[in-house]
């Protein structure tokens, strides 16, 4: 940790402010090149408190940059964690605004519901035991950097990109599935845009969850029961604009669709 609380607090307000009124900033880094991960997750923490305070819930959990292609795309080579709140929370089959967002992108991703608190180091095999059960889901990402540029301390204190997600398609039981093995075809207005199989996260979408409880652990947190998780999209993540229509197909689970509107 290089930053005071006063140097924190600011960040955090500047990134409020950005995805408030969906104004592109430069990264922070860029004003503050001594900040650490750690310094990135005070900073989101104080976002999360600031939404809190607005009346906001926290629902759940995004881990991101869990796949390669993802990676490859950002130019960041490590995982984080974001937080989901109900207001950035949309039901499938809607039109999506997007008119207060900068540079939306769509995403693809295995969703896991908790039955179960998990805290500390856990294991794949922990998180499937406490996993209730698992969904497809659409993440919409909105960097508030110019450009969509970032490093990995910078994403971070724009708690990951997150803007929307949805949830829809067929829940399953973990048991019930091979979870490295589902196949994801994303069709924009009737092209396929993006194709992937799960086992891009991390070889395993329950090791994004367990890092990402690994990562909560080490902020003094832990994954209430009742959370919805996104383990990371698994493939490179598609700009979206007003008039699209997207359809992400999940190989026996179903498809979770949306429009975008201004
Ligand atoms: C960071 C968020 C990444 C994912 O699923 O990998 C993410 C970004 O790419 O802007 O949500
Ligand atoms: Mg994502």
């Amino acid at each position: 940790m290089t930053l005071d609380n006063t140097a924190i607090q600011r960040l955090a307000e500047r990134v409020e402010t950005a995805q408030t009124y969906a104004t592109p900033i430069r990264k922070l880094t860029d004003d503050y090149p001594g900040m650490t991960v750690a310094d990135a997750y005070r900073v989101q923490t104080a976002l999360r408190r600031s939404y809190e305070a607005r009346g906001q819930r926290v629902v759940g959990w995004k881990a991101g940059l869990t796949s390669r292609p993802k990676m490859l795309q950002m130019g960041v080579d490590k995982p984080g964690i974001g937080f989901l709140t109900d207001a950035m929370a949309r039901p499938e089959n809607s039109v999506i605004s997007l008119g207060d967002m900068i540079h939306p992108r769509a995403e693809c991703e295995i969703a896991f519901v908790m039955g179960a608190e998990l805290s500390g180091q856990v294991s794949r095999d922990q998180v499937l035991a406490a996993t209730d059960y698992i969904q497809p889901s659409v993440e919409i990402i909105d960097s508030r950097f110019t450009g969509f540029k970032f490093d990995l301390e910078s994403v971070l204190a724009d708690n990951s990109s997150s803007a929307r997600f949805i949830a829809g398609g067929r829940p399953r039981r973990p048991g019930s599935i091979d979870l490295r093995t589902i196949g994801t075809v994303m069709e924009l207005n009737g092209e396929i845009v993006a194709l992937g199989a799960s086992a891009e996260v991390l070889g395993h979408p329950a090791d994004a969850v367990a890092m990402l409880v690994g990562v909560l652990h080490e902020m003094g947190e832990v994954l209430p029961a009742g959370s919805f998780v996104m383990s990371g999209a698994i493939t490179a993540a598609v700009p979206v604009k007003s008039g699209d229509s997207l359809i992400a197909r999940f190989l026996d689970m179903g498809s979770v669709s949306v429009r975008f509107g201004d």
